[in-house]
């Protein structure tokens, strides 16, 4: 079967992709007075900040005035866990997600009916943006629930009038099975895991290439050009960049268009900045540093110069499509010490805060990150007392299952454990090297 390539006219809700930029500039200007002015009503840390610094929503006279307002870091989301940020009533929140904070416990965020409504018009203009449209049958293999994959995606590509397969993650075989028999010709998922569906389909004796996939949606994790040609080489598909987070919406916040030329952000909705995240100081187009997002829309929680912790640059030049919004660099790194592992958001301190609950562990550990056959493992070595080491085999193992459960209802990621004796993982001089990330993308 051939791939079917050609490119549908222009969706209607994509117009807005293409708004003369000084047009564009008046709409974030009028959005984010209103952003301010809400989150300043209604938001007790951001009224308490925007006091210390003498500042009023009075004040932006210019889109430019925007670096004079205070940051939002994601251990705000943390101090005022669960519902601190939010601006909007409980009758009014129609949705909560939620991702891995820096300790035990997640960040939430929360959506209004029109957020959501909102949301879903940027994953549509994403999934427009790299030629999805109605008739495509879209396999969604990000993973539903808390996290926002799956559902984001889900409603962007229903709104376009594409047939959605709601498999979520995992179970590789079916997907497998479901994706030849289906037809489907788009498929939503990590890079990683595309990878290894590419691996266990030539396994199966099922030829990608012959399939009518024809697109892919990759994102939530780090990859790199290089991955983009095993993917397509491998499977004759289109693979399309695909960024976004919680605290800002989800996915949908940026999307490559068909010249797959680095992910455009839906500038009226989310506005972007480039910072250097050591002084914190404004960098002009061009310059590498941390992405900056405040969020033009959102009623529910509203967010004011959120710090993403993405190290990336907004390209100084236009899109050939002749898209108006710019577009970041992809993104390979990030200013913390954040992981992403299947997907998964992964700081080391949620493993420390694991391992404290269990008793016998020593605070040394070493985090081994490595991928195998497309999937990425995880490996957590933690030393114990002398005490705990030199005990019986079954009471060694009942402590390791109760360190792989506590790991477990704290990242949402199932480790495997292996307990060493005191003193056996190496010790650095300064900082405790905690992760041996062994990945090649
Ligand atoms: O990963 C949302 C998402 C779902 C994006 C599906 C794309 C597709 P979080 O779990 O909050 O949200 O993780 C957000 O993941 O700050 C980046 O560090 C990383 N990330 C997301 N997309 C990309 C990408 C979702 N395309 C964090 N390239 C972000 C590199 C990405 N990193």
């Amino acid at each position: 079967m051939s791939k079917n390539r050609e490119i549908p006219p222009m969706h209607p809700a994509s117009a807005v992709d293409y708004l003369p930029p000084a047009q564009l500039r008046d709409v974030q200007f009028t959005r984010l007075k209103d952003m301010v002015q809400r989150a300043f009503d209604h938001v007790t840390l951001f009224r308490k900040r925007m006091d210390e610094q003498k500042l009023k929503p009075s004040d932006l006279r210019t889109l430019d005035d925007i670096v004079k307002l205070p940051f939002t870091v994601k251990t705000d989301l943390r101090d005022t866990y669960p519902f601190g940020l939010c601006a909007s009533p409980m009758s009014e929140i129609v949705r909560f997600h939620a991702s891995s904070g820096t300790t035990g416990k997640p960040i939430v965020v929360a959506y209004t009916q029109e957020d959501l409504n909102d949301w879903t018009r940027a994953v549509l203009r994403s999934l427009a943006a790299c030629g999805v449209h109605n008739g495509d049958i879209v396999q969604v293999a990000y993973g539903y629930g808390l996290f926002t994959g799956g559902l984001g995606l889900h409603y962007g590509a229903e709104a376009l009038g594409a047939s959605v397969i709601p498999i979520s993650g995992g179970n590789t075989d079916r997907q497998l099975m479901l994706m030849k028999d289906f037809g489907v010709t788009v498929i939503c998922c990590t890079p990683s895991y595309f990878l290894h569906l590419i691996d266990r389909a030539t396994e199966m004796g099922i030829n990608m290439k012959e399939l009518p996939l024809r697109t892919g949606v990759f994102g939530a994790e780090p990859w790199t050009e290089d991955m983009r040609e095993r993917i397509e080489a491998g499977s004759g598909i289109k693979a399309y960049d695909i960024y976004g987070l919680s605290e800002i919406a989800g996915p949908g916040v940026a999307m490559e268009c068909v010249h797959q030329a680095g992910p455009h952000i839906f500038e009226d909705m989310f506005y972007p900045e480039i910072i250097d995240p050591k002084t914190l100081e404004p960098l002009p187009d061009g310059m590498e540093g941390e992405l900056v997002l405040t969020t033009l829309c959102k009623r529910a929680m509203p967010m004011i110069r959120y710090r993403t912790r993405d190290i990336t640059s907004l390209e100084p030049t236009r899109c050939v499509c002749g898209r108006t919004l710019r577009r970041i660099r992809r993104i390979g790194r990030r200013s913390d010490d954040m992981l992403i592992i299947r997907g998964v958001n992964l700081f080391p301190s949620q493993i420390e805060a694991a391992l404290l609950k269990v008793e016998g562990t020593l605070p040394h550990y070493q985090i081994i990150v490595d991928r195998q056959r497309g999937l990425d493992t995880l490996e957590v070595q933690v030393e114990v007392t002398a005490d705990a080491f030199s005990d019986t085999v079954s009471a060694m193992e009942q402590m390791q299952k109760r360190l792989v459960h506590s790991i477990e209802t704290i990242t949402g990621l199932r480790p495997a454990v292996k307990l060493v004796a005191p003193r056996t993982l190496q010790r650095s001089e300064g900082k405790a090297k905690r992760v041996i990330d062994k990945r090649i993308m």
